[in-house]
């Protein structure tokens, strides 16, 4: 995906890794990232499942940050990991918890019903239960901000939803930029006007 394109930053809205080490084949993808960091061309955005101290970031030797904003043909974007916009995922952060889930996750994934399978089920309406407090908080934030486009991650739920503030003579722009872990994975591209587009990679 990355040599698709001619791109001046890219940026990692947060939980580039997954607190187990690097495997072989993720090797070349941080060697691409280190090349980026020293063209000043990444930014990472810091998520609650990155492990302090010994993840990629610390490979590559850049600091994550909270949050990166920037203003493109005029308008004021913002970008979040979007764990501080949902409070379950708050109330359950911390490495070994993260890692309690991961389990139960894999194993509640087993559960089928007559070819159904129920954990799947499970799973995606958690997910969307979560992203439908991280959109509701963040609209809140670009509020409060004055963002034009806000950016989120950390719920794996791809979304655009347009928002109409201040008797409707304000627009905000909320995406999701999904993940790149599930059967499609996704990812945001801006334009030097402004304009933010969802796209998708099918494995
Ligand atoms: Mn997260």
């Amino acid at each position: 995906m990355l040599k698709k394109y001619l791109f001046e930053k890219l940026v990692i809205v947060g939980d580039l890794s997954e607190g187990s080490p690097i495997g072989s084949l993720q090797v070349k993808l941080v060697k691409k990232l280190k090349k980026l960091h020293q063209e000043e061309r990444l930014v990472v955005l810091f998520g609650n499942h990155d492990p302090k101290g010994n993840g990629v970031c610390e490979k590559i030797g850049i600091e994550a940050i909270g949050e990166y904003r920037c203003q493109i043909n005029g308008k004021n974007f913002c970008a979040k990991h979007g764990d501080e916009f949902n409070d379950l995922g708050d109330s359950l952060s911390g490495h070994v918890i993260d890692w309690l889930i991961c389990k139960f996750m894999v194993l509640i994934k087993l559960i089928e019903l007559k070819g159904i399978n129920l954990g799947r089920i499970f799973i995606q309406l958690c997910a969307q239960l979560n992203a439908l407090e991280v959109t509701r908080k963040a609209k809140e934030f670009a509020i409060q901000n004055e963002c034009d486009t806000m950016i989120c991650g950390h719920v794996h739920v791809p979304c655009h939803r347009i928002f109409r503030v201040r008797k409707g003579k304000k627009r905000i722009d909320y995406f999701n930029c999904g993940c790149f872990m599930d059967d499609v994975c996704t990812y945001l591209l801006t334009d030097e006007c402004g304009r933010t587009r969802l796209h998708s990679v099918t494995k």
